[in-house]
């Protein structure tokens, strides 16, 4: 399966052809549909696009502990569309992003980078976008790209801040007698009216529809945080229904639902 041509459309990737001229090979995102080569082999959509990846694509490396809320969702989008990838452990007690190299790929320092045939991306947003538009099925049309990844850019200020950078740190890297109160109350009273508007973005299983888009791996993956922390939440059953649809998923099991008692701080 060498020299093999194909592009990305919306339904998934098509192959053109391969070193047989063979044109007739085409591979559905969501898996539907195999190809010929690999349609002899046994085994679930799955494991044939897997295999179609692996054949296909330049490997991936994930710099970022999977510690971090930032580098689960990329973690999670990379098992639910079945690419090989590995994981390197990077930043806080492993350090190793505050080298040259790592700096070269990301001058901020932070996780995750993605590193995929000598070039590399960071943002976890701009990394989820990336393989989603490459491997996931993202819509080619600008606009309905745009009225997905909106949600996905709003999310970051109005979900992940609140959440992260204000309730997570302070309620569990925070000693209780440093922790800054009113801080944390306004980040409550902001989390409610945002989670409310995320709650109506939901339309189906998933906020996008029968599968998983952008929006779900950004901020499905803070769920886990929303609700295993102890704080005040607005009243949102279709919220609560969807995260325990995503509970079910082997690999929001593996990649989000980890815990991070561990890194409470001693008085917090
Ligand atoms: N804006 C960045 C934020 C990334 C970020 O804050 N990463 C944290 C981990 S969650 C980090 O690398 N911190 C340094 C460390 O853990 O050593 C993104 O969207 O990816």
């Amino acid at each position: 399966m060498a020299a093999v041509a194909f592009d990305v459309n919306p339904e998934g990737i098509r192959i053109l052809g391969n070193q047989f001229g063979l044109s007739d090979h085409i591979i559905f995102a969501n898996g539907a549909l195999s190809v010929a080569p690999y349609r002899s082999k046994s085994g679930s959509p799955l494991a044939m696009r897997q295999r179609f990846y692996r054949d296909i694509e330049k490997m991936i490396t994930i710099h970022g502990r999977i510690s971090s809320s930032n580098v689960q969702p990329v973690i999670w989008c990379l098992e639910e569309l079945g690419l090989e990838y590995e994981r390197l452990d990077v930043s806080g007690p492993f350090g190793g992003n505050d080298t040259p190299e790592f700096l070269a790929m990301n001058p901020l320092g932070l996780v995750p980078v993605l590193e995929q045939d000598g070039q590399a991306i960071s943002e976890v947003v701009t990394i989820l976008r990336y393989l989603m538009r490459r491997y996931g099925g993202h819509p080619a049309d600008p606009m309905a790209a745009a009225r997905i990844e909106r949600w996905a850019d709003m999310s970051r200020q109005h979900v992940y801040v609140p959440l992260i950078p204000m309730i997570f740190w302070q309620l569990i890297r925070t000693p209780a007698s440093e922790r800054n109160e009113a801080g944390v109350a306004n980040a409550i009273a902001s989390l409610k009216q945002s989670m409310s508007i995320v709650e109506g973005l939901i339309e189906g299983p998933f906020i996008g529809g029968n599968s998983l888009n952008l929006v779900d791996y950004q901020i499905g993956s803070l769920l886990y945080r929303y609700y295993e922390m102890d704080f005040e939440k607005a009243d949102l059953p279709g919220l609560r229904a969807y995260y325990d649809r995503l509970c079910e998923r082997p690999a929001y099991r593996d990649f989000v639902m980890v815990d991070f008692m561990s890194m409470k701080v001693p008085g917090a």
